[in-house]
């Protein structure tokens, strides 16, 4: 595929060629767990033994979201922590790992109580403060862990302080993009080693699959994970990996729509009464508004607030919601409430996630592609009936 094509063209026929046998335009579900051999010793077209090891569904979303991140290589997984957990082989016992201090709950919760035992250490930094990872590096750190913008804060890392901090230490930069999508945010672009995503939000964009993807140009890095893809095991199904290859084709009108619609609600929250604060990278009163527009094209479908009155009046307003529903995750075509620290980030110690922002007052919305007016009377309406209810 010309690497030169757009990204929605990319999106669409990257490792989609129509199939060899029959010319099915879309790729078909290989649902086979194996391949007959050519030969003992020979697999199938010298590459299909063993669906674990390689299935033409997956493998054409791996090409796929490869060449949507501006990677050479690309690797799929049954879930978002499943790639990340991966990506954990580059370490070994006695390394040390620096993390962005806001991440998703499960990434914390991996680093903290799992890798730990493991012998691989995490320290949590705040990376906005790019500047701070040269007093926290040690000897032995072997990994920089990034997401940008951070999940539920919205807090931005400077892609390319922090890439050109790893490159001269000789350690490892992953960025966690879910939230962004290649669509608005190619870290490989500014240096960064890997990309790692949940695919179950943005990029398969309808809440019905869990999956992972990963994306790198290091060989080396690919080599050590296409093994332990294989070692390990945690490979999705060619029904979930054809799902998300699905998504990928629409992943860009999508987008732009979520982002719109995110736009538009933010400015919103902003103005209202009820509201203590917004975090959004889009708002000009975001604190980290020009590093967004330098490093992003576009500001992204996910919006935090702090609703006045704490967690009671959280709760009214989030039970009051009629569109938005309240559940975890993010990034469907449907609009989602979420509540960090009881739902998503409930595995960070209370204390640390009072030190972090993540208080009880606040509220994480994964604004959908709905009518964007339909969005707004919805939250209109949650403010005024929660208000009500509290006063009753
Ligand atoms: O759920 P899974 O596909 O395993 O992905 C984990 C994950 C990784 N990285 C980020 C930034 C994420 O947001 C997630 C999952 N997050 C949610 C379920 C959520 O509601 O925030």
């Amino acid at each position: 595929m010309n690497p030169r094509y757009g990204f929605e063209t990319l999106a669409i026929h990257a490792g989609q060629d129509p199939e060899a046998t029959t010319g099915a335009v879309t790729t078909p579900i290989f649902q086979t767990s194996t391949y007959a051999q050519e030969g003992l010793g020979k697999p199938f077209q010298g590459k299909y033994e063993y669906s674990r090891t390689e299935n033409p569904t997956r493998g054409a979303l791996e090409e796929c979201i490869a060449a949507l991140e501006g990677g050479s290589h690309g690797l799929a997984f049954s879930s978002g922590m499943a790639a990340t957990a991966n990506l954990m082989n580059l370490l070994k016992a006695g390394d040390h790992m620096l993390c962005g201090d806001d991440v998703y709950g499960g990434t914390y919760r991996l680093f903290v109580r799992v890798m730990e035992k493991f012998g691989i250490q995490t320290e949590f930094v705040d990376l906005s403060d790019a500047a701070a990872l040269e007093r926290h590096r040690r000897p032995n750190t072997r990994m920089l862990w990034i997401e940008t913008p951070t999940n539920p804060l919205l807090k931005l890392a400077d892609l390319e302080a922090c890439a050109g901090f790893a490159k001269r230490h000789n350690i490892i930069s992953v960025v966690d993009n879910t939230f962004m999508t290649p669509y608005f945010q190619r870290p490989l672009e500014y240096g960064i080693d890997v990309v790692v995503h949940s695919a179950t939000k943005y990029l398969g964009g309808h809440s019905d699959v869990v999956n992972g993807v990963l994306v790198t140009s290091s060989k080396e890095i690919y080599d050590n994970q296409k093994f332990h893809q294989n070692a390990v095991g945690a490979v999705p199904g060619p029904l979930d990996a054809w799902l998300v290859l699905r998504g990928l084709k629409t992943l860009a009108v999508r987008m732009q729509r979520h982002e719109e619609n995110a736009r538009a609600l933010a400015a919103m929250l902003a103005e209202h009464e009820a509201v203590e604060s917004v975090y959004y990278p889009g708002l000009p009163a975001h604190p980290q508004h020009a590093l967004a527009k330098k490093q992003m094209r576009g500001f992204g479908g996910m919006i935090s607030f702090v609703i006045r009155g704490g967690l009671e009046a959280a709760r009214a307003f989030m039970e009051r919601l009629r569109l938005f529903t309240l559940a975890e995750s993010l990034g469907g075509v449907e609009s989602l409430a979420d509540h960090p620290a009881i739902m998503t980030h409930a595995s960070i110690p209370a204390a640390r996630r009072a030190e972090l922002g993540i208080s009880d007052g606040l509220i994480r919305l994964s604004v959908g592609i709905e009518t964007q007016d339909d969005l707004a009377n919805d939250l209109e309406q949650a403010f005024e009936a929660a208000a009500k209810g509290l006063h009753a």
